[in-house]
C-alpha cells in the first residue's frame, strides 16, 4: 500500500503511534505519527496527504458509523488519530505570514464538539494571511455577538456538523444582525449547503477549506 492509504487506514482504525496497545492487532506498527511522519521525509505532497489520507480516513469514519459499523468511541479514537496526524502538518499548512491581510473569528456554534474541520478552516486561514481568533467548540449566539462586537473589522466564521446544530447557527447569524453589527459572515460544516448559508442570510459559504482563502480574501475585498 502507499503512504497516503496507510494514513488513511490508521485514522480508520485509530491508531495513533507505534507504542500505542489500540487495537491490538496494530500494537508494535506503525501509528499516524510515524506514517505522516515518513509521508513528509518522502515529500509527498501536504494536500494529498491532508486529503487523500486524513481526510479520506475520516470520511470512511463517518460512512462506518451511518451504517452501524463503528460507535462514538470509535469515531473518538479515529479523531484523536486525525487530529494528532493534524499536528504534524499544521506548521506546514499555517506558513509565516509577515503581515496580516485581515481577521477572522471562528467557531463551532453551541451544541456542536465537531471541531476538525473549523481547527482546519482555522489553520489554512491562517496560512492564507489572515489573523484568526479560534473560539473553539459549542460557541452561543452570544460569544459570537461579543467577539463581533470588539473586532468590527473582522469576519465572522461558523461551522456545524449536526442538523440539529444548524439552528443554533441560524440563531447566532440571526442575533449578530439583531445586534446592528456590521461583519460579514461566512458558514459552512458538513450539513451546511449554499442554500441553507442563503436562507440564514450569511454573506458566505464554502464547502472546501482551500477554498475559504479566497472567499474571505474576496468578502474584505483584499487582492490576490
Ligand atoms: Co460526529 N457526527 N457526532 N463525532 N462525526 C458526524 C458529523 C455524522 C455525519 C456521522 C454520521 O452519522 N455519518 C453525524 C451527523 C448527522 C447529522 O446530524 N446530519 C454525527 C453524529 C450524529 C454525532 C453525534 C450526535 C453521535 C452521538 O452522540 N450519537 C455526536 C454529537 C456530539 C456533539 O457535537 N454534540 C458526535 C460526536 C462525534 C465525536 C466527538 C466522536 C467526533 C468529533 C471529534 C472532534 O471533532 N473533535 C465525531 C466525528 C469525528 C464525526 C465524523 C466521523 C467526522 C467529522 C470530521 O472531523 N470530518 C462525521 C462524519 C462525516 O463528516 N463524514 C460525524 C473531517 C473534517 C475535515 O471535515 O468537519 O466536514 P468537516 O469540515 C470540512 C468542511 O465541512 C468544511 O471544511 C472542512 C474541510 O473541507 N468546513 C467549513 C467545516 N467548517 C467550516 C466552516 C467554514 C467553511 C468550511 O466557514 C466558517
Amino acid at each position: 500500500m502507499d503512504l497516503p492509504t496507510d494514513i488513511k487506514n490508521a485514522v480508520i482504525r485509530g491508531h495513533i503511534d507505534e507504542k500505542s496497545p489500540y487495537p491490538p492487532d496494530m500494537a508494535g506498527q506503525p501509528g499516524i505519527i510515524e506514517l505522516v511522519e515518513r509521508a513528509l521525509q518522502e515529500n509527498i505532497e501536504v494536500g494529498t496527504i491532508l486529503k487523500k489520507g486524513l481526510v479520506g480516513g475520516m470520511e470512511a469514519v463517518g460512512e462506518k458509523f451511518s451504517n452501524g459499523e463503528y460507535f462514538l468511541p470509535d469515531m473518538l479514537m479515529s479523531a484523536q488519530t486525525m487530529k494528532a496526524g493534524m499536528k504534524l502538518i499544521e506548521p506546514l499548512l499555517r506558513g509565516d505570514a509577515a503581515q496580516h491581510l485581515g481577521k477572522v473569528v471562528i467557531g463551532t456554534v453551541k451544541g456542536d464538539m465537531h471541531d476538525i474541520g473549523k481547527n482546519l478552516i482555522a489553520v489554512i486561514l491562517e496560512g492564507g494571511g489572515f489573523e484568526v481568533i479560534d473560539l473553539g467548540i459549542d460557541v452561543s449566539p452570544e460569544k459570537f455577538v461579543e467577539q463581533a462586537q470588539a473586532h468590527p473589522e473582522a469576519i465572522i466564521g461558523m461551522s456545524a456538523l449536526l442538523t440539529t446544530t444548524r439552528e443554533s447557527m441560524r440563531a447566532s447569524v440571526d442575533l449578530i444582525r439583531e445586534s446592528g453589527l456590521k461583519n460579514k459572515i461566512i458558514v459552512g460544516g458538513a450539513v451546511v449547503t449554499a442554500a441553507f448559508a442563503d436562507e440564514i442570510g450569511a454573506d458566505g459559504y464554502e464547502r472546501d477549506a482551500p477554498k475559504a482563502v479566497p472567499l474571505v480574501k474576496n468578502l474584505l475585498g483584499v487582492a490576490g
